[in-house]
C-alpha cells in the first residue's frame, strides 16, 4: 500500500471520528448559538467547545492507529502509519491537524533514578548530552537529588537545605518529575537551558528506554559511544533497527552498560493537535500509553501558541 493510500485511509477514518463528534455536540452548539443572539460572548465558548471535540476526535484517531500498530511486529519506527500526520478537511474556514511522535525517541529524565537509586549508565549518558549541548551550569547531580527519595545532597547536587534558602523557599520534589518544565525548579536550570534540552528529553512515569529508531542523531551518537550519529540515522532509514542486538551490531563501540537504555519498541507517544478557527490556532499535547494493544490517554495540556 502506498503512503498516499494510507494517508487517504487515515483521512477517511478521521473524518468519521470528526463527524461523530460533531453529532455529539450539535445540540450543545445550537443551544449556544441561540444564546449568541444576546451578544458575541458565546462565540469564544463555541470555538472552545468545538476545539475540545476536535481534540477528542484526534485522540480517538491516535488510540485507534496505535492499537492497530500494536497488532504488528513489536518494532516502532517513523516509516509506520502512526507517524503520518492526520488531516481533516477544512470545516467552516477552520482546520484540524494532529501528529503523533514517539516520546521514547528522547532521553527520559526519570530514568536517572531507578528504584530510588541513581542509575549510573543513564547519568553518564545525560552528562554527555549536557556536555554536547554546552550546558555546564546544568548539573545532573542536582536533577538526581531532585528526584531521589532521600534528603542527602550529592556533591554538586542540592536538596531541601538549598531550596529552602530560595525566595520564596520551596522543597525538592523527592519523586519522579511530572513534566519537563518542572526542571526550572532545579538549581542551575534556567529558561535558556530548558529550551536547549527540550528536543532531547522527556518525562515518563517509568524508566522506559530510548527507541533508537526515533531518537535524534545526537542521541544515537552518544548511545553508540561516539560513532557518527548521521551514519547510524542513514542505516535506520534504509532498514529500521529490528531489536537491541541489531542496534549493537551497527554500533559495536556502544558502552556495554548502555544496552539497557536502548529499545526498538515504544509504549509512550505524544499527540500534537492544532485546531484552527476564526480566532486563531489552539494547540494541545496529549500523552498516550500503549501496553500491548491497550492504549490510554494519561495526560493532556493546552499549549500556549502565538499563531
Ligand atoms: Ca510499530
Ligand atoms: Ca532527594
Amino acid at each position: 500500500m502506498s503512503g498516499a493510500d494510507r494517508a487517504g485511509e487515515r483521512g477517511v477514518a478521521l473524518l468519521g471520528a470528526v463527524l461523530l463528534a460533531a453529532l455529539a455536540t450539535a445540540l450543545a452548539v445550537s443551544w449556544l448559538a441561540r444564546l449568541d443572539a444576546f451578544g458575541g460572548r458565546t462565540a469564544g465558548m463555541l470555538e472552545e467547545l468545538r476545539a475540545a471535540q476536535d481534540v477528542a476526535s484526534l485522540e480517538a484517531w491516535a488510540v485507534a492507529v496505535l492499537r492497530r500498530d500494536g497488532r504488528g511486529p513489536a518494532v516502532d519506527h517513523p516509516g509506520e502509519i502512526w507517524a503520518l500526520p492526520a488531516l481533516a478537511p477544512e470545516v467552516q474556514g477552520g482546520a484540524v491537524a494532529g501528529t503523533l511522535t514517539d516520546l521514547q525517541g528522547r532521553f527520559n529524565l526519570n530514568a536517572l533514578v531507578v528504584a530510588g537509586q541513581p542509575n549510573a549508565p543513564a547519568i553518564r549518558l545525560f552528562r554527555a548530552l549536557l556536555q554536547r549541548l554546552d550546558l555546564p551550569a546544568v548539573r545532573v547531580e542536582a536533577i538526581v537529588d531532585w528526584i531521589d527519595a532521600d534528603n542527602l545532597a550529592l556533591p554538586g547536587g542540592g536538596e531541601d537545605a538549598l531550596y529552602l534558602r530560595a525566595e520564596p523557599p520551596y522543597r525538592a520534589a523527592n519523586g519522579p518529575l511530572a513534566s519537563v518544565q518542572e526542571l526550572r525548579f532545579v538549581a542551575g536550570v534556567d529558561g535558556a537551558a530548558l529550551s536547549r534540552l527540550a528536543p532531547y528529553v522527556t518525562v515518563l512515569p517509568e524508566p522506559a528506554a530510548i527507541n533508537v529508531n526515533t531518537a535524534p542523531p545526537l542521541l544515537l551518537e552518544l548511545l553508540a559511544g561516539g560513532q557518527s550519529g548521521a551514519a547510524l540515522a542513514r542505516r535506520r532509514q534504509a532498514r529500521p533497527f529490528a531489536g537491541v542486538q541489531d542496534w549493537l551490531a551497527a554500533a559495536p563501540g556502544a558502552p556495554a552498560d548502555y544496552a539497557g537504555l536502548v529499545t526498538t519498541a515504544s509504549g509512550y507517544f505524544e499527540l500534537d493537535s492544532r485546531i484552527t478557527a476564526s480566532s486563531g490556532t489552539r494547540r494541545y499535547h496529549t500523552q498516550l500509553r500503549r501496553d500491548g494493544q491497550r492504549v490510554s490517554v494519561w495526560a493532556r495540556q493546552r499549549i500556549e501558541t502565538d499563531a
